[in-house]
């Protein structure tokens, strides 16, 4: 029996299945969880319904995470075919093209850094709070992050300040939901090829830099970070709250990579 048997997921950030959220999905659904699934807008939802499909899933709700009646309605949506639910994984982030490149200094908007800020962390705790009275006790959310939050790297800009107050956020719901016995945590995953990133330039090369840069000397997969978000939303990580995992091949241990990782 797997380590997720008779729990009930919720998942966020389908697009593709290249999407990171795809990976977890699937890592969930290998350990025994029965999943459901968020779309962000019509055009999406055959998409996301194909792919739920494919993990015996057919429980899809509309989720546009700026939109306020989406989350009210969340809850009630979800509670027509669901008593409760286990385990919420958010996996949503969105910042305007334009600000992704260049000078942040030079090019970040009052709007831009609104929206960022919005959609890529007020969602999680908007989130948490529209599902809280369907949260179980001993319920695991969990949210993904990047190291741009915690370093400055070129044209992640607006992003940056949008995943230092997402992972900030962690904590503060880990502290508020502790007492309740429901823990809250991220994945701080490396770079990966989805949709996502796919209309950003150099990230061919950002990915190589990544790969010789980090002591295992390659990129990690959907995979690798799906099996830990399964593990943190576990009663194996029950002691484990309001934490920033890495799942990036020890990229951001490095302080000089190996010169001749980088001199080739
Ligand atoms: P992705 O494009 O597959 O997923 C992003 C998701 O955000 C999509 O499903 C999209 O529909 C959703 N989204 C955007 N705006 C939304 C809205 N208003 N309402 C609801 N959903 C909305 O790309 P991904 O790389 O899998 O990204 C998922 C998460 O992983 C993001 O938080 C991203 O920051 C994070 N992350 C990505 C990488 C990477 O290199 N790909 C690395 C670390 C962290
Ligand atoms: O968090 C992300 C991606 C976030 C993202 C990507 C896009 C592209 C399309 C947010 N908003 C948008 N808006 C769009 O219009 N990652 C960690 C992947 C990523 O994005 C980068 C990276 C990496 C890594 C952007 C610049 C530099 C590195």
């Amino acid at each position: 029996m797997g380590f997720l048997a008779n729990k009930k997921a919720l998942i966020t950030g389908v697009a593709s299945n290249r999407s990171i959220a795809w990976g977890v999905a699937q890592a969930m659904h290998r350990e025994g969880a029965d999943l459901a699934f968020t779309y962000p807008s019509d055009k999406l939802r055959p998409r996301v319904e194909k792919l739920a499909a494919e993990l015996d899933s057919s429980l899809l709700l509309p989720l546009d995470v700026g939109s306020d009646d989406d989350f009210e309605q969340l809850p009630g949506r979800l509670r027509e075919h669901w008593q409760n639910v286990d385990i919420v994984v958010h996996s949503i982030a969105f910042a305007p093209q334009e600000e992704l490149k260049g000078s942040y200094v030079d090019n970040t908007t009052r709007d831009g850094f609104r929206l960022s800020q919005d959609i890529s962390a007020f969602s999680f705790v908007a989130l948490a709070r529209a599902l809280r009275p369907l949260l179980r006790e001993e319920a695991a959310l969990v949210t993904m992050t990047y190291l741009g939050s915690e370093r400055a790297l070129p044209s992640y800009n607006v992003m940056g300040p949008a995943k230092a107050a997402l992972e900030s956020s962690v904590r503060y719901m880990a502290y508020d939901l502790g007492p309740q016995g429901i823990r809250v945590n991220a994945v701080s995953a490396g770079p990966i090829k989805t949709l996502a990133a796919a209309g950003i330039g150099s990230f061919r090369r950002m990915l190589d830099y990544n790969a010789r840069s980090a002591p295992l000397q390659r990129n990690v997969t959907t995979e690798e970070v799906g099996n830990v978000a399964a593990f943190l939303c576990s009663d194996l990580a029950r002691g484990i709250t309001g934490e920033v995992v890495h799942v990036d091949s020890g990229f951001h241990i490095v302080g000089l990579p190996g010169l001749d990782a980088i001199e080739e």
